[in-house]
């Protein structure tokens, strides 16, 4: 099946590019280091996305994209036969061949990913992987508004992995096994970066990657990430649920969110800054973060939540 699909996304990708039906964003990309923090960002460049008023937001107020996509678009009408998902291309891309999972039945995008969605999503990744070529994937889901997305219904999205990129889960998580978080172990979590953030390693073996595994993982790791909304309520009561999830064969990780935008810099962000890929549309924040890379830590924090680390479960649990 992954031979297959691969060709078929990589066939459906370059006729999409050729007839204009998929918008191919150019950008420019460099790799920076956080010298306080020790973390990789690769940031990329894209101000032509400033020009373009009639892409994504503008079709967002219009209709659903997704409820009736363009056949030049789709990739999948039910993947894996399983009769709940589409595979699509995104429209509007910065990185070749990226892929949207989107609910066949109209979902709202504020709902938490089911047992379902994420075996499919790590089914997804396990297809389109490749070790031996170095290809790597990251699967996110960004709930609510204040997560980044733009489109209300219900869908993952799946990148190609920077090459030779290492994200701080992949520090945090190697050389450690899987264990679901319970009362008495908490998420992984690195001190030094300034936001909260809830990692776990996934088993190696795929085969140990159950439905049952993966929801429970993901529901010990909600409820920590929920915890922030219930806590902050009285500081800031019209605060909405939003988080990102990111996925990749080795980690799951969840990131709850207080705004999408910074109010420092005129920058936004979505599941794939909490990776540390950072996507600049205007010039002086590229310049920078370019130059002072530390700030992204702080931006971070700005749209998310103070660091819990070395904070225990029963310390902050509702
Ligand atoms: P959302 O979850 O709602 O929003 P988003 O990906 O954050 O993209 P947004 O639309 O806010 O654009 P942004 O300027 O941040 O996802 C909806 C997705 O559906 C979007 O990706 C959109 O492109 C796509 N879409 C809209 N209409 C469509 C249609 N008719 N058919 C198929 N797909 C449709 O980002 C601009 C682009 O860069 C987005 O594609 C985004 O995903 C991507 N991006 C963001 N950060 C990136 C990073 N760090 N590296 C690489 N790409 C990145």
């Amino acid at each position: 099946m992954g031979i297959e699909l691969k060709a078929k996304i990589a066939s459906k990708y370059a006729k999409g590019v050729e007839s204009g039906d998929v918008h191919f964003t150019q950008s420019d990309s460099k790799k920076v280091k956080d010298s306080e923090s020790g973390f990789q960002y690769v940031v990329t460049h894209a101000p032509s996305l400033l020009k373009k008023p009639e892409r994504a937001d503008a079709e967002a107020s219009k209709r659903n994209p997704f409820a009736e996509p363009e056949p030049e678009l789709t990739v999948c009408e039910d993947l894996y036969d399983l009769g709940q998902y589409k595979l699509l291309l995104n429209k509007f891309p910065v990185v070749p061949e990226h892929l949207l999972l989107v609910t066949r039945e109209v979902k709202p995008q504020t709902a938490p990913l089911e047992p379902q969605d994420l075996l499919t999503s790590y089914r997804l990744l396990q297809d389109l992987d490749d070790e031996d070529e170095q290809v790597r994937n990251l699967i996110f889901y960004n709930c609510g508004k204040t997560s980044g997305s733009s489109q209300d219904h219900k869908h993952l999205q799946m990148l190609r992995w920077p090459k030779n990129f290492v994200a701080f889960q992949d520090r945090l998580c190697s050389g450690k096994e899987h264990f679901i978080p319970d009362m008495r172990s908490e998420p992984l979590q690195d001190k030094k970066l300034s936001f909260a953030h809830f990692v776990v390693p996934l088993p190696e073996d795929p085969e140990a990657v159950t439905e049952d595994l993966l929801a429970m993982t993901f529901v010990s790791l909600l409820q920590r990430t929920l915890t922030f909304f219930q806590d902050w309520t009285n500081e800031r009561p019209n605060l909405e649920t939003g988080y990102n999830v990111l996925m990749t064969r080795q980690w799951l990780c969840l990131v709850p969110r207080s705004q999408s935008k910074s109010n420092e810099l005129d920058i936004g962000f979505n599941a794939t800054g909490y990776a540390g890929l950072v996507l600049v549309k205007h010039e002086e924040v590229w310049n920078k973060i370019l130059e002072e890379p530390q700030v992204v830590n702080r931006l971070m924090l700005e749209c998310g939540f103070p660091n819990t680390a070395g904070v225990s479960a029963t310390e902050y649990h509702y």
